[in-house]
């Protein structure tokens, strides 16, 4: 298997795997990795576009790039079946308003609707880890359900997700941030989203999903499943009493122990 093949099998399983995991509903989540040059390595001819689309926003800050993405409307029980349909490869071209694509998308369709959010999430992260990678989003119920009964506050809603499983402050010491319900799909929200992803990892949606970012598809999914962990037993704990909690003490021990950079001022 070339390179380039391992990775779409890497992204069909994760997409099967989120859809077992009931955050993907019917076209819900969208997956996104940029693929390297030496990744190319034969599968495809980059110099054979098969389609070339126009984009809402500027991207020229990362023309030339290369991405794996799922397809607009494509259901994620789907893509390990058929992954030239469910999903593309694209290029950003020289102008950052039009993509290439060359690969994939064989019904003729195109990338997510929240490709803004995910390109521009991209640009950001990639200004603070050269070697950042992965950008998913995804519809993780208890994170969504939590959205609905706790204070949106990011200070508040990270230290109550740091709370509820011992390693949560090792694994995501930047924290969440959290947008209030916005309209999705569009300029605006995949700007707020980038905004935020200056500071953290991890965006929260509320009352629609998650995104998170990461060096690989595992390191993005796995910060998403420690959230999502969280929440679940912030739910179920949730209408009881509390006699136990992780203190504020506990949390510094952890991050020292670990050597994690906890956000400034959440913990004191
Ligand atoms: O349609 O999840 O936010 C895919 C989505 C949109
Ligand atoms: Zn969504």
């Amino acid at each position: 298997m070339t390179k380039l093949e391992k990775i779409i099998c890497e992204v069909s399983r994760l997409a099967s795997n989120m859809y077992r995991l009931g955050w993907d509903e019917r076209n819900g989540g969208n997956i996104s990795r940029i693929i390297d040059d030496d990744e190319i390595d034969g599968f495809i001819d980059v110099n054979d576009v098969k389609r070339t689309i126009p984009i809402a926003f500027d991207a020229s800050q990362i023309a030339g790039k290369m991405f794996i993405v799922t397809g607009t409307g494509k259901y994620f029980k789907n893509v390990e079946i058929a992954p030239q349909t469910n999903l593309g490869i694209i290029r950003i071209c020289p102008d950052g308003k039009n993509i290439d694509i060359l690969w994939g998308y064989e019904d003729g369709s195109k990338p997510t609707s929240e490709l803004p959010a995910h390109l521009m999430t991209h640009i950001e992260r990639l200004k603070k880890d050269s070697q950042h990678k992965v950008v998913i989003h995804t519809h993780a119920t208890n994170t969504l359900a939590m959205t609905y009964v706790h204070s949106l506050d990011e200070r508040e809603f990270t230290k109550t997700l740091w709370q509820m499983c011992t390693e949560c402050i090792v694994v995501f010491p930047d924290g969440v941030s959290v947008l209030p319900w916005m309209l999705c799909g569009n300029d605006e929200i995949g700007r707020k989203t980038a905004e935020k992803m200056r500071d953290t990892r991890l965006v929260v949606w509320a009352q629609h999903g998650i995104f998170g970012t990461g060096k690989s598809l595992d390191e993005a999914f796995g910060l998403i499943e420690t959230v999502e962990k969280a929440a679940e037993i912030y739910i179920k704990i949730m209408n009881m009493p509390r006699i136990n909690t992780i203190t504020d003490e506990q949390l510094k021990l952890l991050a020292n122990a670990f050597g994690v950079q906890v956000h400034e001022g959440y913990l004191d």
